[in-house]
């Protein structure tokens, strides 16, 4: 088998290159032998529960529309990809198990709006969506999806009550760090996940979540209270979501690559942001090396600020942004 570089137009990601692998029957098969092998399959073809790679004669793959079946493959396949570059570009973290092993991908799973990561296949499914959402295959839903690997193979996070809304957070970031990391031009960075996904594209009032005003969605909580113990964890990752924002971007209104940002603090005061690339690191660092199965927001605080210490110093800008942001989601 030999290592080749094709073309994809996905439907979120536009044109991109597609890393395959071409087999002695002169198929391309969508396997990336340069990220650790990871694979592409798609469960439309699948026959008793066993699915084929995506395959391709000339390596040119998908054409933009959904109607082609490898546009998806495309999104996801490139967004793994993308993916596995965030990690190791900014961490020299060599895959999700930071083993150099790629994780697959299987697309067209149904009619579901829905995507998930699985620990035990190390691999990601996602739906073709349905009622008004297209295939949840855009780049913060593959990075939120493929954290979640991460988290598992790191701090270990539970998945319930506060650490799981920590766990929630932690996708929702760093998935939203995957997209502007990208930096594509179909899709530029936002602080919204999944407003590619709407078929009628209007991130101000479509969208899964939103990282800058997360109660703007009337479920998940922007604010640290008692109650993020009873709602589900996608609505307790809200304040770390926020926190996160503040740290990054700072509080008030901001337009961020042609799209409005409005980040009101739970106390009233006013954050400064240090910038995405050090509260990446920051967190990042808190979730590999401090954070454990049983971390709560209180110690998430603690993690974040030693993180901070570490890399920057005690005393230092970011130490402070990180305890302001804390604070101003009322954690602290
Ligand atoms: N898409 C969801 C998530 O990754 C699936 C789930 O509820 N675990 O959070
Ligand atoms: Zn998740």
């Amino acid at each position: 088998v030999l290592a080749e570089t094709g073309t994809g137009q996905g439907h979120y990601v536009g044109t991109v290159p597609v890393e395959s692998t071409l087999g002695s029957q002169g198929v391309y098969s969508m396997v990336d032998p340069t990220r650790g092998a990871g694979r592409t399959y798609d469960a439309s073809l699948g026959r008793r529960g066993v699915n084929p790679l995506v395959t391709d004669t000339d390596n040119l793959w998908g054409d933009g529309t959904l109607a082609d079946p490898q546009t998806t493959a495309v999104d996801a396949h490139h967004g793994a990809a993308a993916t596995w570059d965030f990690y190791e570009d900014g961490f020299g973290r060599i895959g999700i198990g930071d083993d150099g092993v790629g994780a697959s991908s299987l697309v067209h799973a149904g009619r579901f709006a829905n995507a998930f990561w699985d620990d035990y296949c190390f691999c990601m499914t996602y739906g073709d969506g349905r009622g008004g959402l297209g295939p949840l295959t855009s780049y913060d839903i593959v990075g939120h999806e493929m954290t979640h690997g991460v988290t598992s193979a790191t701090a270990g996070l539970v998945y319930r009550g506060e650490p799981g809304g920590l766990n929630e957070a932690t996708s929702d970031i760093l998935g939203t760090m995957v997209e502007f990391s990208a930096d594509s031009a179909t899709d530029p960075g936002d602080y919204v996940l999944g407003g590619e996904v709407f078929t009628r594209y209007d991130p101000a009032t479509r969208y899964i979540r939103r990282m800058d005003d997360p109660h703007a969605d009337g479920l998940s909580l922007s604010c640290y209270s008692r109650r993020v113990a009873r709602v589900d964890v996608h609505y307790s990752s809200g304040p770390a979501n926020h926190f996160f924002y503040l740290l990054a971007e700072g509080s008030g209104a901001k337009e961020i690559n042609g799209i409005a940002h409005d980040s009101p603090t739970c106390d009233g005061s006013a954050v400064s942001g240090i910038g995405r690339e050090q509260a990446t690191a920051i967190w990042y660092r808190a979730l590999t090396i401090y954070m454990t199965p049983r971390t709560d927001y209180r110690a998430a605080r603690g993690a974040t600020v030693q993180a901070a210490k570490d890399l920057y110093g005690p005393g230092s800008v970011p130490v402070v942004a990180v305890r302001s942001a804390w604070s101003a989601v009322r954690v602290g």
